[in-house]
């Protein structure tokens, strides 16, 4: 019963084989690569010809090892998309999240209809790059995209159609724009309308599970395998991290930690009310008709670039080295709201961390060890945070906190935050969305019964290591301190 996951993140991607047997769920990792954005210009695209590729890439290194998958699936980021032509080729070079582009159109669409309006229709939180402002962008802008295209895809979406030859959107994916209903289980008209995008260039939105196609016999083919079964997964990353947390029960907070760090809870129907609007928390679909109560915080996107600018300036350092820098550096010198719209974009962090710092009147982290212990410390309180908003808005007090994601291999974030947030962390598996992605397939097969069928397998067959609170009065005052030192921050709330 093996399966194939392709997992796409903003910094690499991965293709990983699944068996499940009497033993339980067991993985190998066949193939790793490279995400990297290209920027041409102002403007910075994902390298999708290159992401197919490697894709082809796995299938080749799949029948190396003499496997044949009784089916496979891609999951990825949200958000972002490809627009094919009358000829069903793609136009352009999908543009990233984090193009400057796309800065200002939220603010413009909000004013215009209001933001009560714009999540009562989808239930999504606010962030500047949603497709719904990137859409409106290409349309104001006269982006000549938009007079040819035909037919709307998502990432997943886009690259499961070179495999396969099928255009069709997937639900959990598609909640992730802001421009789908899920109340009416559509793509939102009145949304559409008013950023002037025809209707005609999405598909119904499939559910998790639904089989999509099969590998393109031209690609069978060339790589010598048999035709391989395409199921769309539950396509956007976080839901299928998600499908991977290891819960025993109904009432669970996770944290999924990867370029983003994504914390909520699980729910069955869209929590659409003023207070999940004030706070910005989104409803997005997931799989096994769940939706996902969370926020988004921008996780370790602020590390990861800073180790890149130090990389660039001859300076770059080791990721163990870093953190064992970090662990010297004195505690809670410099603290910061992650989720300042300063930290977005990408290139100069570390300049920006200071500002930040020398602004509200703090110590200014100067080397790197400080840098980054600003950066895990401020992560972590603000975990806390956004921790303490889900049990006011779900009204549920968990006991523990479970993380999923290659963040999890960075011990000592998983320690402060239990520290941060005083219970235990249960960190573990660090291919989340992977192995969630696996789980789906399994469900699609009828191997799993269900979400939670899934889930024990893969508490059986995954280690958890337990991170118990430690400090508790330190990083209460640290807490305070945070609260104080963040509130006027450029946030989303
Ligand atoms: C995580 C993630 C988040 C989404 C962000 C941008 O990888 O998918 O859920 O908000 O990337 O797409």
């Amino acid at each position: 019963m093996s399966v194939l996951a392709y997992d796409l993140g903003a910094g690499s991607g991965r293709a990983l084989l699944g068996h499940l047997n009497d033993r339980g769920i067991e993985t190998s990792e066949i193939h790793r690569f490279k995400n990297e954005p290209v920027k041409i210009g102002e403007r910075m695209h994902w390298d999708i010809l290159r992401l197919h590729h490697e894709l082809l890439q796995g299938l080749t290194l799949v029948k190396q090892q003499g496997e044949q998958p009784e089916s496979l699936g891609i999951d990825s980021w949200g958000v972002d998309f490809g627009l094919l032509g009358s000829n069903g080729e793609l136009l352009g070079n999908p543009y990233h999240y984090r193009d400057t582009q796309f800065n200002g159109m939220m603010d413009q669409v909000r004013q215009e209809l209001s933001s009560q309006r714009i999540f009562e229709r989808t239930g999504i939180q606010f962030l500047s790059f949603n497709t719904l402002y990137q859409l409106a962008t290409l349309q104001r802008s006269g982006s000549p995209l938009l007079h040819e295209a035909e037919r709307f895809l998502m990432i997943p979406d886009l690259l499961r159609y070179f495999l396969t030859g099928e255009a069709v959107n997937e639900f959990t994916n598609a909640t992730t724009t802001q421009l789908y209903n899920p109340s009416a289980g559509q793509w939102d008209s009145e949304l559409l309308a008013h950023i002037r995008i025809s209707e005609k260039l999405f598909g119904e939105a499939v559910l998790p599970g639904t089989r999509v196609g099969q590998l393109r016999s031209s690609i069978c083919n060339d790589l010598g395998l048999s035709p391989i079964p395409v199921i769309a997964v539950a396509e956007h990353d976080t839901g299928s991290a998600v499908v991977a947390v290891p819960a025993t029960e109904r009432s669970f907070a996770y944290l999924s930690c990867g370029t983003w760090s994504l914390m909520g809870t699980e729910i069955d129907h869209p929590a659409i009310s003023s207070q999940s609007l004030a706070l910005n928390f989104t409803n997005e679909g997931g799989a096994g008709g769940t939706f996902r109560l969370l926020k988004n915080i921008m996780g370790l996107w602020i590390l990861q670039e800073s180790m890149r600018e130090w990389e660039r300036q001859g300076q770059g350092i080791s990721y163990d080295a870093l953190l064992a820098q970090a662990e010297q550096a004195p505690p809670f010198a410099s603290l910061f709201d992650p989720d300042d719209e300063l930290f977005m974009p990408a290139g100069d962090m570390t300049t920006r961390i200071r500002q930040y710092c020398r602004d509200t009147g703090q110590v200014v982290p100067e080397d790197q060890g400080a840098i980054a212990r600003a950066i895990l410390e401020s992560l972590a309180l603000k975990y806390r945070r956004v921790l303490e908003w889900t049990e006011q808005l779900s009204g549920q007090a968990f006991n523990g906190l479970h993380m999923v994601g290659g963040g999890i291999q960075n011990r000592l974030l998983c320690q402060w935050t239990a520290n941060s947030i005083g219970k235990p962390v249960w960190a573990g598996p660090a291919e989340g969305s992977a192995i969630g992605n696996m789980a789906v397939q399994w469900m699609a097969s009828g191997a799993f019964k269900d979400i939670w069928e899934a889930r024990k397998a893969i508490r059986d067959s995954f280690p958890v290591t337990v991170y118990e609170p430690q400090d508790g009065s330190i990083w209460e005052d640290a807490y305070g301190r945070f609260l104080r030192v963040t509130d006027s921050s450029n946030s989303q709330a």
